[in-house]
């Protein structure tokens, strides 16, 4: 039995830095990650195109100004590959892998009153105090409930398991199936090398063009020169990357200045900038309406077939209540003749065969079949492990109406426990890379100060769990979020309860919350001494959002 103060589950960009900061604390810290390196995320996927869709100069750490000034990105949208070499150097430069075991999954939790007592499919049992889940949000590929892939004669991939070695396509036929971010950006990478590309499509998305290039010396320089001030305008912002926000409503200006506006923040390549532009467009359908339109139009300017435009148009959910995507040339690539598009919506995939994929209109004959088919979100990782916490309860039973926490850091009756980026929190709402330090920090922080104050445990009171559950479900209610089938409201996963599992109230003001609770001798919580004759350290206010 190995025993030490601190397990984090995960080595990405969350794991990563939550060792770093652990170590300041002088705790025996270790990591597990079931990859056989460092980078979540972008240790797995490893598709063709994959890139990030926030600027790589955004979309890295803050915590060391040194970092900052010694990493140098080559692109505005760095590709897979840049990602992980960042992260690969973060892990030497901070000397983090001698507390990293890889190739080794958590496989049971549970909860023994002193502590967690832990399982890995290599045999191994833990014990620790502390238990953090920095498992990622989009970690777990979904099924993609195809029947017959075992029956199919050719190679099935998933963007999401990509082989290590790289895959050529060269002359051959390809399915690609999905359209989220994933199918986006694999497509126009492989259309350039098979010989036949068929995308199956269920629901189109709304894709912005990346516009992406290397970055100059000039802007490398400059933000090197300013980065303080840059963090601190992303932890102001909504979504974690400063755009111009709005101040008036999509309706009040007249169509023609509207236009300009969305044309305008269209040709920035920013993926928030178009649903950004004013300020109803999240939450009034016919204000909505101006910037569906809008993309759609760019649909038909792009693409030459217009039935396949038409096809490739999103009608039946309002922009940015899915996913958007940020794309180099996806639709594009539907004006090449040996790619084709498939309406799986009107068509569905019926089964896989022993040649390819069959819809009611025949077989789709290929060598390769893609599968861009999504990630059981938020939850999809927590639950494979499925903790068990105080009393015998598992976490797939607290959550057996949706997932609920308190401020997306913890749960009540699971204590000592803490999630990165977990349920109602911004997560995926936001530039990850932001939230993740936002709650890394602040995780630091109580462990600090209950080491500090000679706390065991620290809980979450069940009735500032429901409060927060109310309080962010009604924030949800006022958006247009709940109009859409989306993976953020668990829609993908057969069986998943509809609940929206992300915070949208943008991160500054969700930090204003945690930094609140955190000043409040964090109010939410009970934190019981070691000696269980001292009180505990509880402050039993109601919580607000
Ligand atoms: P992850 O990077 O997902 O790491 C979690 C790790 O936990 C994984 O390595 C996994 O193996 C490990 N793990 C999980 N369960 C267990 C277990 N039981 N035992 C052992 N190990 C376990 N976000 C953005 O903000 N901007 C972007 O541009 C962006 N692009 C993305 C592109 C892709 C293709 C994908 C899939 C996601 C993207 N995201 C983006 C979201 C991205 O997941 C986050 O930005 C970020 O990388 C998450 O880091 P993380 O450390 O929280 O989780
Ligand atoms: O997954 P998705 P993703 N038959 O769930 C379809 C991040 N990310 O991997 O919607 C046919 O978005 C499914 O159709 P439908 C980002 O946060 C970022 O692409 O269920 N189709 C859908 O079209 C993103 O949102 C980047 O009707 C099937 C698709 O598969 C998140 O990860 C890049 C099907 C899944 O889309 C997930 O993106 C990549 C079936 N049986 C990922 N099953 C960046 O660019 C599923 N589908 C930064």
């Amino acid at each position: 039995m190995t025993d030490i103060d601190v397990l984090v589950v995960g080595a990405g960009f969350a794991g990563l830095y939550q060792l770093h900061r652990l170590r300041d604390l002088g705790l025996r810290t270790r990591v597990i990650d079931a990859a056989s390196d460092v980078g979540g995320t972008w240790y797995w996927n490893r598709y063709p195109g994959a890139r990030c869709d926030v600027e790589s100069m955004s979309y890295s750490y803050s915590f060391s100004p040194e970092l900052e000034q010694d990493w140098t990105w080559t692109e505005k949208y760095p590709a897979q590959p840049e990602i992980l070499a960042y992260l690969q150097h973060v892990a030497d430069r901070f000397d983090l892998r001698r507390d990293i075991t890889f190739d080794t999954s958590v496989t049971a939790a549970s909860w023994a009153d002193d502590g967690w007592r832990i399982t890995t499919d290599a045999g191994e049992r833990i014990t620790s105090r502390w238990l953090i889940w920095a498992t990622g949000c989009l970690s777990v590929p979904k099924d993609p409930q195809i029947d017959g892939l075992d029956d199919f004669g050719g190679r099935v991939l998933s963007t999401a398991r990509w082989p290590h070695e790289g895959v050529d396509v060269t002359g051959e036929r390809v399915a690609v199936v999905g359209t989220g971010s994933s199918g986006i950006q694999v497509t126009p990478v492989l259309a350039a090398d098979a010989a036949e590309l068929t995308v199956f499509q269920r629901t189109p998305s709304y894709s912005f063009p990346a516009f992406n290039r290397p970055l100059d010396a000039d802007e490398i320089a400059e933000r090197k020169a300013t980065y303080p001030q840059w963090r601190d305008a992303q932890r102001a912002s909504g979504f974690g990357v400063p755009v111009a926000l709005p101040t008036r409503s999509a309706l009040e200006v007249d169509p023609a200045e509207r236009a300009a506006t969305y044309r305008e923040r269209w040709d920035s390549g920013v993926l928030t900038a178009v649903t950004s532009a004013y300020t109803d467009i999240r939450t009034n359908l016919e204000a909505n309406e101006t910037a569906a339109e809008f993309v759609r139009e760019r649909i038909r300017e792009t693409v030459t077939d217009p039935a396949v435009a038409e096809t490739l148009s999103p009608r039946s959910y309002p922009l940015g209540t899915r996913r958007p995507c940020l794309d180099t040339g996806f639709y594009e690539a539907f004006n090449a003749d040996h790619v084709h598009l498939v309406d799986a919506r009107e068509t569905p995939i019926q089964r896989a065969t022993a040649d390819g994929l069959r819809t009611r209109d025949g077989v789709t004959e290929v060598d390769t079949i893609v599968l861009a088919t999504g990630f059981d979100a938020v939850t999809g990782a927590l639950l494979a492990v499925d903790p068990v916490g105080r009393d015998g309860e598992r976490l797939s039973e607290h959550w057996a109406d949706g997932a609920r926490s308190y401020l997306g850091l913890a749960v009540a009756g699971f204590p000592n426990m803490f999630t990165v980026t977990g349920p109602s929190s911004p997560n995926v709402l936001s530039n990850m890379v932001v939230s993740i330090e936002q709650h890394v920090d602040w995780i630091t922080d109580a462990i600090a100060r209950c080491e500090a104050d000679g706390v065991a445990t620290m809980e979450v009171e069940a009735a500032a769990e429901e409060a927060w559950v109310t309080q962010t479900a009604a924030m949800v209610d006022q958006t247009l979020y709940p109009r859409a089938d989306s993976w953020y409201l668990g829609s993908n996963i057969p069986g998943k309860p509809r609940v929206h599992l992300a915070w949208v109230g943008g991160i500054a003001a969700y930090r204003d919350v945690c930094d609140a609770v955190a000043a409040d001798d964090y109010r939410g919580f009970t934190r019981q001494r070691a000696d269980p004759h001292s009180p505990s350290l509880r402050t039993p206010r109601p919580v607000s959002a």
